[in-house]
This record gives structure tokens, sequence and C-alpha cells, in this order.
């Protein structure tokens, strides 16, 4: 028995010391990273790893190996590793891919996604702030258009008002609320990612989007082409 227990107690300080060599998880080097954990960056923790896991391991890390730092950066954040229409920024709530690792997380932690897996995204749409002030009521022309699968709509109001902004397709079914809530006065932007109120993404083809507050309602055209 007492062999029995010397052994087990070896094996675990050599099981511990190698868990030691090995780095640390990098989860703190990314932002909201300890919302998913390991499954930010592997499909199972110390596994492989997944879309955006490997996006980092071929260019985003300050060596190459264990003792690589990951460096965030706005061009890591502006791609969508794992094409599911939402930049790698969106998903972890840091869209322009300012913050820096020992900063307090950005954004909204409960609305962080997995910017390496396509079946995990937000459900919501984000409606981001922009800066500047806004003359009057304007529906802008999307970007990109032709898109896809995601494109980002941009409006400014003068006043705050009751703000509904929704995508129907070609024959003027509804296909997704981008936005129904009030707003201040200001910029904002919008981004679509070309999936319908289901998660399914929608077929290549004409869609409309259409935006009403106050007495202004403005529609305009965009095109999804696959
Ligand atoms: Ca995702």
């Amino acid at each position: 028995m007492k062999k029995y227990l010397l052994i087990t107690a070896t094996l675990a300080l050599v099981a511990s010391s190698g868990f030691l060599v090995a780095r640390s998880p990098r989860t703190g080097q990314v932002p909201n990273g300890n919302v998913k954990a390991c499954f930010t960056c592997h499909v199972t923790p110390g596994g492989p790893r997944n879309a955006f896991g490997q996006e980092i391991e071929a260019n985003h890390l300050s060596t190459p190996g264990a003792a690589g730092t990951v460096q965030w950066s706005p061009a890591l954040a502006a791609l969508d590793s794992d094409g599911d229409g939402f930049s790698n920024g969106v998903e972890l709530q840091d869209p322009e891919g300012t913050w820096t690792a020992g900063q307090p997380f950005p954004g909204d932690p409960t609305l962080v996604t997995n910017p390496g897996d396509p079946t995990d995204f937000p459900t919501t749409t984000a409606v981001d702030e922009l800066p500047g002030i806004a003359g009057g009521y304007m529906l802008e022309g999307n970007y990109p258009n032709h898109f896809n699968p995601s494109t980002t709509i941009r409006f400014t109001l003068p006043e705050s008002g009751a703000v509904r902004l929704a995508v129907y397709n070609s024959i003027g079914q509804r296909v997704r609320v981008l936005t129904e809530q009030t707003m201040d006065a200001g910029v904002y932007s919008v981004t679509w990612n070309g999936r319908d109120e289901a998660g399914q993404l929608v077929d290549s083809g004409t869609y409309l989007y259409h935006m009403t507050v106050n007495d202004f309602s403005s529609t305009r055209r965009m095109v999804m082409l696959k």
C-alpha cells in the first residue's frame, strides 16, 4: 500500500512538473479569452486548434511555438477566421482590436461567441455608435455591396427616436430585424451576417433594408452574391 502511494505521488509530481514546463493557457492574451477559455482557440482543451487558433499559430504569435504570446491586433480582429460572417473582434467584443493584455476586458462579455467555431456566432446583431454628429436622418448604402456573407449598414439620427431597421427579401417577406430600439442622436453602424431569424444563411439575391424612426423612413437595396 505504501509503495502504491509512493508511485502515485511520484507520478503526480512528474505530471505536475510536466504541466509547469508546458506553457500556461493563453486565454489572458485575447479579449474576453476567459469566457470560452481554452475552447476559444482549441476544439478541445489542449487538443487540435480550431480555425481561430490555427490563424494565431500561423500568423499572430510573438515567436513560433509554445513560448510565443498572442499578438492581438486590429488585423487579427478584422479577420473572420471561421467564416460565419462575424469578425474575430466582433465575436470577442473588441471589434477594432484595440484591447491589450492586462486591460479590463472590453465590451459585454455575455455577448462573446467563439471566433473559431462557425456554428457559434452572435444571435443578436450588435449596433455600434460611431464618432460624429448627425446632420440629418440618413440611411446609407451598405458596404460591401455585393456581399458574402456579411455587410455593414450605417445610419444617422439627428434626434432620439424608436429605430426599426429590418431586412426583407425581394417579394417583401421579412428576413431579419436588425435593430428595434430607442436610440439617441448619433451615427451608427450595424452589421448583418447574412442570416435570417432562424440563423440560416440566406440565398444569393436582392434584399431590401428598410428603416423607420420618427417621421423618417428609407429603403435601400443590396445584393447577396455567393
Ligand atoms: Ca464564430
